[in-house]
């Protein structure tokens, strides 16, 4: 029996136009375990809606504790688990399917990149609670940092969000009420653009020096995909969905094509269903 998937639906075609960080992280994850699957595409503002019945809880809290309804959702008729975070998703195929596919999802290895710095977010990002076993912390604190370095330059990325015209007013209205800025306010243009790229370069870099340290790539272990690539994959998605081509082209180009050689890469677990 097949895994149900939940992914956002943006414009259509909806598969053309994916770009959501935490739900790419699980399609590789999902690809790489080659587990059997069916997407099913969720309108962004229909997510509470389809997630609340599922009685899981919310994977974040927006700033005053109240819940904030994400995907990735993965529900398994086999075992009849519902898992709504993208990292407990893939700690679960890894239980639960700890020989299929491409092998092991976290394998030990180096993943020492810190951002550093604490962001105000009208969500905070998530930490997954998926225990203390073997190498599994490291990526828990790899996947906090990279989501924290790639967050704190989404703004060079929101205005770029491919939304399906027919919901695009209720979505930039939502996100006008999160973040308490009009949505054409929150675009940054002209010189703090090019200001908040070139943070964005100086903040990967911690991220390219991992890269490095096997020049094999395009992978962290080489020629072996992990987990940890996933991640960095995920928002690279993002990246490319949202940003001016011109903008990727040059994300791609960063620290001798690190990025790009990566984005490509994984293009062997892109597929959809
Ligand atoms: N910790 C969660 C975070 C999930 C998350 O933030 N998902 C975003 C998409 S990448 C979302 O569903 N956003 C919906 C919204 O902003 O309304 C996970 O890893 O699954």
């Amino acid at each position: 029996m097949s895994l149900t998937f939940y992914d956002i639906a943006l414009a259509p075609p909806v598969e053309k136009t994916s770009c959501s960080p935490n739900p790419w992280k699980t399609r590789y994850a999902l690809n790489f375990k080659k587990v059997p699957y069916k997407t099913t595409w969720v309108p962004l503002p229909d997510i509470s809606k389809v997630r609340v019945p599922f009685n899981i809880p919310a994977s974040r809290k927006f700033a005053d504790g109240s819940p904030y309804h994400t995907l990735p959702i993965v529900s398994d008729p086999t075992t009849g688990r519902t898992i709504g975070d993208s990292f407990e998703i893939a700690v679960y195929l890894e239980e639960q399917y700890p020989s299929s596919g491409a092998g092991e999802l976290f394998p030990a290895q180096d993943l020492d990149f810190v951002f550093g710095r604490e962001l105000e977010l009208f969500a905070p990002i998530a930490v997954a609670d998926v225990g203390e076993d073997g190498a599994i912390p490291a990526y828990v604190r790899f996947n906090t940092n990279v989501d924290s370095a790639f967050t704190a330059h989404a703004q060079l990325m929101g205005g770029g969000l491919p939304l399906d015209p027919a919901r695009a007013q209720e979505t930039k209205t939502e996100f006008e009420k999160r973040i308490g800025v009009p949505w054409d306010a929150m675009v940054v243009k002209g010189e703090a653009r090019g200001e908040l790229m070139k943070s964005f370069e100086e903040t990967l870099s911690g991220l390219a020096s991992l890269y490095r340290k096997d020049a094999s790539g395009p992978f962290l272990l080489g020629t072996r995909a992990t987990y940890a690539d996933f991640i960095v994959g995920g928002w690279l998605r993002m990246c490319q969905g949202t940003l001016p081509g011109e903008e990727w082209d040059v994300i791609k180009g960063w620290y001798g094509g690190i990025f790009g050689k990566l984005h490509e890469a994984l293009e062997v677990f892109a597929q959809m269903d």
